[in-house]
């Protein structure tokens, strides 16, 4: 395109930002796009026709839409995940730190014509409720060549170009480059992986290329939402975390109780969110949502913690979402939603999807059926048509949700409100089947960072069957840290030190085993239970019992109306297990010790832990 083509559209967009018209003009020419669109909230319907007529997506009764993924590429690439500074004291254990001197012109190249022949989204997006505290952060343009990310990012962001021309500072904001790349051609998981997702921090500069899916191509998302905002709260005074984020309000008193907490990915976020109350507390209780996979968390001037939602949608994991482990997520993705699913199974005659747990057994009559890969259910041999053996799922284990909060029933009036909201709690949790109670809280704040830093969940391996190794996932944000975790456990210290109003910390498990291999808590809407007992405790209804791993909840203080459970599922979620815990010091300290510069507090933290379990611990 010459330069009067380019000045025609984007002023036929009413694009002004001078900043943001040079670095599309950039970015436009380098990579090659033959044709430039600039993309706002309200091309949603076009967009969708063309991307219909083009085959990308396809219809799905009710008004709602489906995609295929290349099968290379379905999920994000940690290893290919990099962070880069100018800065190597921004290196740490997990950001795959590389220098920004060898890691952007190695995406320059990459990049180099890599659009030709396609049209460059642009998309201006903000990462906040209009208005927000946060929300010069909170700005972006995300150019791309793939007109289903843009689809995906009207879901995830706001997404128009007024949130771009106004800016305070009109060159601050997040430049964010997507190029596809040749999906076919480019060595995913072979030593000559192509594919490259790097978040140039201090620069603001996000450069992915070689995906088209999730994370990796949507850029508002996790590089900016977690990996650089987390980057720029060091400045900002903010945390980036990958939390969720709900209200409780009890209709008795009036009170709404604010909850936010980091959970590994794909471990039930987005359930707990959505979250119904159980029948026997429902006339009491109300959840409400307000995220379910970001948090922004700052101190205000009246110093109590706020939690902010960056984003506008839900990319949610599909498996197993129905009506009993989440029928507000049913109600989001309902006909009328304009949800958009990726890689779940798709019948193009029923123009139906189907997933793995979304009814008990798979769809009656296999005929019209065709998996995430686009196979024929039909034509495989016929012990593999309806099986649940790995590698013969229907739908892609990360096959995903994508639609707005404004569809998710449960949403909370006070969704959008600039300031966030103020926090109660804030909670870890991962899939542990032994060693972790139902709940354990935490007074104290180094000794909360502590737990969120040795939060760990089961590595696959103790999945299949080896019990015992834990992956650790500091607050969850293990795929998405931007510097050094030495310097990132001392801004927690430091952000929440400031705090007049101190969160209680809690660490909550919901997948305890028994012998059997089958979990001893019901999870879903009566992990309720464990967060009342929680605000109870905070606001001195109950006392609990002191343990060396936290203050857990006596019998009688559980609220288990309407819920029967046996008195030895009780004793075991209510419980830990001594000798585990002790054995669990040694990971933690080997975890701990590979982090420089981590706080004393931390370590006076495990130390004091230690020598508790040592003492004694045995939970009486
Ligand atoms: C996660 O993996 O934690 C996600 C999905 O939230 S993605 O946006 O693909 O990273
Ligand atoms: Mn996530």
């Amino acid at each position: 395109m010459d330069s009067f083509e380019v000045d025609k559209v984007l002023d036929g967009a009413g694009l002004t930002n001078t900043h943001v018209r040079d670095f599309v003009k950039h970015w436009l020419a380098h990579t090659g796009a033959m044709r430039l669109e600039v993309v706002s909230a309200a091309d949603d319907e076009r967009l969708i026709q063309e991307a219909l007529a083009s085959g990308e997506i396809v219809p799905v009764d009710g008004g709602l839409f489906y995609s295929r993924s290349y099968f290379k590429d379905t999920a994000r690439s940690e290893e290919r995940t990099f962070v880069s500074t100018a800065n190597p004291a921004d290196k740490g254990v997990y950001n795959n730190w590389r220098p920004s001197s060898e890691m952007k012109p190695k995406l320059e190249g990459l990049m180099k014509d890599a659009s030709a022949g396609k049209t460059m989204y642009v998309i201006p997006y903000l990462m906040s409720p209009a208005g927000a505290t946060l929300e010069d952060w909170a700005s972006g343009v995300e150019l791309t060549d793939s007109r289903v990310v843009v689809l995906h990012m009207i879901r995830m962001a706001r997404v128009g170009v007024n949130l771009i021309n106004n800016l305070r500072n009109s060159a601050s904001f997040v430049r964010g480059v997507h190029v596809t790349g040749d999906l076919e051609n480019l060595g995913q998981g072979t030593p000559e992986d192509k594919r490259h997702f790097v978040t140039v921090a201090d620069e603001r500069l996000i450069l992915h290329f070689g995906s088209s899916y999730g994370g990796n191509a949507l850029l508002g998302k996790i590089a900016h939402g977690l990996r650089q905002a987390s980057y720029d709260g060091q400045k900002g005074d903010f945390l980036a975390e990958q939390f969720m984020l709900i209200g409780i309000k009890d209709k008795q008193t009036g009170r709404t109780y604010h909850v936010c907490g980091g959970f590994p990915s794909a471990s039930g976020k987005t359930n707990l969110a959505m979250m119904v109350p159980p029948a026997a507390l429902r006339d009491r209780y109300e959840v409400e949502f307000f995220g379910d996979d970001i948090a922004w968390l700052n101190v205000d001037a009246d110093g109590r913690i706020y939690a902010m939602n960056p984003e506008f949608g839900v990319f949610g994991v599909a498996k197993d979402t129905n009506e009993v482990s989440n029928p507000n997520a049913i109600d989001a993705i309902a006909p009328g939603t304009r949800t958009l699913f990726t890689n779940v199974a798709y019948n193009p005659v029923k123009h139906e999807v189907w997933w793995e747990g979304k009814t008990p057994d798979f769809p009656a009559d296999v005929a019209g059926w065709y998996d995430w890969k686009g196979n024929a259910i039909s034509e495989r041999p016929a012990d593999k048509q309806r099986s649940s053996a790995a590698g013969d799922e229907w739908a892609h284990p990360n096959s995903r949700f994508t639609t707005t909060l404004a569809n998710v029933p449960n949403a909370s009036p006070d969704a959008g409100d600039p300031r966030g909201v103020a926090i109660d709690a804030i909670i870890f949790g991962g899939r542990v089947r032994d060693r972790e109670p139902l709940v354990r809280a935490i007074t104290g704040l180094a000794e909360g960072v502590y737990d969120g830093l040795t939060l760990g969940a089961e590595a696959t391996a103790a999945a299949d069957g080896k019990a015992g190794v834990l992956r650790y996932d500091p607050m969850s944000m293990r795929p998405f840290m931007s510097y050094s975790e030495g310097t990132y456990a001392q801004r927690w210290l430091d952000v929440l030190g400031r705090a007049k109003d101190m969160p209680i910390f809690a660490h909550v498990n919901w997948f305890q085993r028994d012998a059997n291999g089958g979990y001893v808590w019901p999870g879903y809407g009566e992990n309720l239970r464990a967060l009342l007992w929680l605000l109870d405790l905070k606001e001195g209804r109950v006392q609990g019992r002191q343990t060396p791993i936290g203050v857990l909840p006596r019998r009688e203080e559980l609220n288990l109306e309407g819920l029967s459970l046996s008195d030895a599922a009780l004793d075991r979620l209510l419980n830990y297990d001594i000798g585990l815990w002790r054995e669990e010091m040694k990971g933690r300290e080997d975890h701990l010790s590979q982090f420089p510069g981590l706080p004393q507090e931390i370590w006076d933290a495990h130390r004091k832990l230690s020598a508790a379990l040592a003492a004694d611990g045995s939970p009486k």
